[in-house]
């Protein structure tokens, strides 16, 4: 069996985080291993705070998880802190950790800051260089490159500068531009764009289940573009079947498959 590990923080509401990587993991077949880096209290009303971990506690469950079971991939989502960015950096290069794709967790669909400007600054200077992909929003790509996404034209602009940050492949979802914007692919060569229509409505999670539903297509050896084709529609499902489960934001719910 394919072996995933997410890194990032909880979600109670299990519509985001690490419950809902390891919801997208099992579906798809893939075992998931997780170290957590943040505790968050949340509905899906509101946000209400985060509690980091130390980065001795974040460390120390890498260190004796890894020394036991390798992963196949590993993905990072909400890291927070600038001390659990440094322990990502310390251990994929400790472990050798392979096949990393950086979700690049900023603000929470609730509007919550859920990176601190310094962590923000290793991630992009230090963490960035050791991915073999990033999976931003727009405005994920725009924070990122301090440029503005008005038009098809600035995707390709955008893509070329994280591109420079040192990964492999540079993924940009068009989901908050208008209707029908495709999704844009970019790895130092080539741009290809998956088309999908967009679906109206805020749904909480979205995000984190592209970047764990690709790392698990990764980990069954699909290529990035066809990985990216595979998760976008694993999305698409999962945003139409989301429900109310609370009184806020609709969560999505991951279709056996
Ligand atoms: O969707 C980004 C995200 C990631 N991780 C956690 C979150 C959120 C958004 O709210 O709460 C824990």
């Amino acid at each position: 069996m394919k072996v995933a590990l997410t890194i990032g923080a909880s979600d109670p509401t299990s519509g985001a985080g690490i419950q809902m990587d390891l919801k997208v993991f099992h579906a798809l077949n893939i075992y998931g291993l997780t170290v957590i880096t943040a505790v968050t209290a949340q509905s899906t009303q509101e946000f209400s705070s985060v509690y980091p971990l130390s980065g001795e506690t974040i460390m120390k469950q890498f260190e004796i998880l890894i020394k036991d079971i390798k992963p196949h991939a590993a993905k990072t989502g909400m890291l927070y802190s600038k001390e659990a960015v440094q322990c990502v950096i310390d251990s994929v290069k400790k472990f050798n950790l392979q096949n990393l794709v950086i979700d690049p967790v900023i603000n929470a669909t609730l509007g919550a800051k859920l990176i601190e400007d310094d962590a923000l600054k290793l991630l992009k200077e230090e963490l960035v260089p050791l991915s073999m992909a990033i999976t931003a929003n727009i405005p994920e790509a725009e924070f990122l490159t301090s440029t503005k996404i008005e038009k098809i034209d600035d995707f390709y602009k955008v893509a070329q500068k994280i591109y420079q940050m040192g990964t492999k492949t540079v993924i940009i979802k068009g989901g908050h531009f208008d209707n029908n914007v495709p999704d844009m692919l970019y790895d130092g060569k080539n741009f290809y764009k998956a088309e999908g229509e967009k679906i109206s409505g805020q749904f909480h999670g979205t995000g984190c289940a592209f970047s764990s539903a690709f790392v698990s297509f990764i980990c069954h050896g699909y290529k990035p573009v066809e990985a990216l084709k595979a998760s976008k529609n694993f999305v698409k499902r999962s945003i139409e079947k989301s429900l109310k489960i609370g009184h806020g934001i609709k969560l999505l719910i991951i279709p056996k498959e």
